[in-house]
């Protein structure tokens, strides 16, 4: 087992241990139900983690390969392909070291205009629908180049409604749309060319065609639609980034990670290896496990069933360790809760946790409430950030910790 498959396998083994020790704990029934609810909402974070799935409608060129690469920050997608079809009505999964995204390509649906593509317009058609009961997208992303926004959407909209349906009947799931100009670095002035394109003349373009995009899309879904601007360009030398204008991804990033099920967040956040997406999750998160403890409120939590709180927090730490992604020794997580001397780890670290959690033996004394709790996980939250997504030392974790734990207990 590699790091990352050992690190899954101890935070399915720490879920399951609490299920356990939940069901064999000694506190009130609706406390305990209450419990169950927010511990099922975290398995769903951790242990159902899966791949995001877009459906993509925009015709060739709008930029769907780049902004793909865009996301993984790597040469995943061929760009410019001059087989379009290749792909395009099947689901198609990029995979990176990171984490994997799967993608439905619709185009040619929309493309009649194309003499060589109108003959085979009923076969994509049935070959997305086949594609959609298959599997259910969670998002429908609309790719429009900035320049375009004006011309030639019609067909693409119509293209979006007809998918839009298909999912609704197949999947009585109202999937969320996005809106994204591509390309935004192509509007003029063309010699701000670089992000963050703050040209008051180039943002007034980018503004305006969000608003040409925005007013199509409602218009067409009766809705309003959220229209995010990008620039997705780079280029690759080998492996190697050599030119990368990429702008707003993390902005895109971050909106669809909120417009994802819990199951598809946590992947999506790892693969695109941008921090402040990463951050975000691990504090969605945090919240869940937060959730846990506060459902317990204030009633003092018996010392048999501490080790619940340990094995939660200790999965939200093995958990952000995942998201971040990094290369990281098997001991790092034991490591991280010892340096940071949190006493209820003592000896309950991972695997033991696990283990011990079904047979604990109360320690005199080892009385909390749940609002102690909660402070706790907040400051082992940020902590775990700070450590494993941002990097730092552990002397500056400690001081996170510690600065983090006074400011939330304040706040109780
Ligand atoms: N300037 C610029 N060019 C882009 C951007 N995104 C894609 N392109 C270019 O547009 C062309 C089509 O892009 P591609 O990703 O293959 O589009 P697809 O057909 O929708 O998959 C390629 O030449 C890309 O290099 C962008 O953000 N800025
Ligand atoms: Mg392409």
């Amino acid at each position: 087992m590699n790091n990352e498959q050992e690190n899954k396998k101890q935070i399915e083994d720490l879920i399951k241990s609490i299920y356990e020790a939940l069901a064999k704990a000694k506190i009130p029934g609706k406390v305990k139900d209450k419990i169950r609810v927010e511990l099922d909402h975290l398995k769903s974070f951790t242990l159902d983690a899966r791949p995001a799935r877009f459906a993509i409608v925009g015709r060739r060129g709008a930029g769907k390969s780049s902004l793909i690469n865009a996301i993984f920050g790597e040469k995943r997608a061929e760009i410019g392909d001059v087989k379009a079809r290749t792909g395009a009505g099947k689901w198609h999964r990029y995979q990176s070291d990171a984490g994997a995204l799967e993608i439905l390509d619709t185009r040619g649906l929309g493309e009649a205009d194309d003499p060589e593509e109108a003959f085979s317009k009923g076969t994509a058609l049935e070959e997305v629908q086949s594609s959609i009961k298959e599997k259910c997208p969670d998002a429908i992303l609309f790719l429009s180049k900035a320049k375009e926004v004006s011309a030639r959407i019609d067909e693409d909209l119509a293209q979006l409604l007809e998918l839009k349906k298909t999912i609704q009947e197949v999947h009585e799931f109202d999937a969320p749309i996005i809106g994204v100009v591509t390309q935004v670095d192509e509007l003029s002035p063309k010699s701000v060319d670089k992000p963050p394109f703050d040209h008051p003349v180039k943002q007034e373009n980018i503004q305006e065609a969000i608003q040409v995009l925005e007013t199509k899309l409602r218009e067409a879904v009766s809705n309003p639609v959220k229209v995010i601007p990008v620039s997705a360009y780079m280029e690759f030398d080998n492996d190697d980034i050599a030119y990368d204008i990429r702008w707003n991804i993390d902005r895109l990033l971050d909106y669809l990670i909120e417009q994802l099920p819990n199951e598809a967040q946590m992947v999506l956040a790892k693969l695109s290896k941008i921090k402040s997406v990463q951050k975000k999750v691990a504090r969605r998160l945090g919240k869940s496990i937060a959730g846990i403890t506060g459902a317990i409120g204030a009633s003092p939590i018996p010392g048999p069933d501490l080790p619940i709180i340990t094995g939660l927090q200790t999965t939200m730490i093995a958990s952000i360790a995942l998201i971040s992604g990094q290369k990281l020794g098997k001991k790092s997580v034991i490591e991280f809760m010892g340096a940071l001397g949190v006493n209820v780890a003592t000896g309950f670290v991972l695997r033991q946790v696990a283990r011990q959690l079904v047979k604990f033996i109360p320690v005199a004394g080892s009385v909390i409430s749940g609002a102690i709790a909660t402070t706790g996980t907040y400051a082992l939250c940020e902590a775990a950030i700070a450590y494993f997504i941002e990097g730092k030392s552990m002397k500056q974790v400690k001081e996170t910790y510690d600065t983090e734990f006074e400011e939330k207990k304040k706040e109780q």
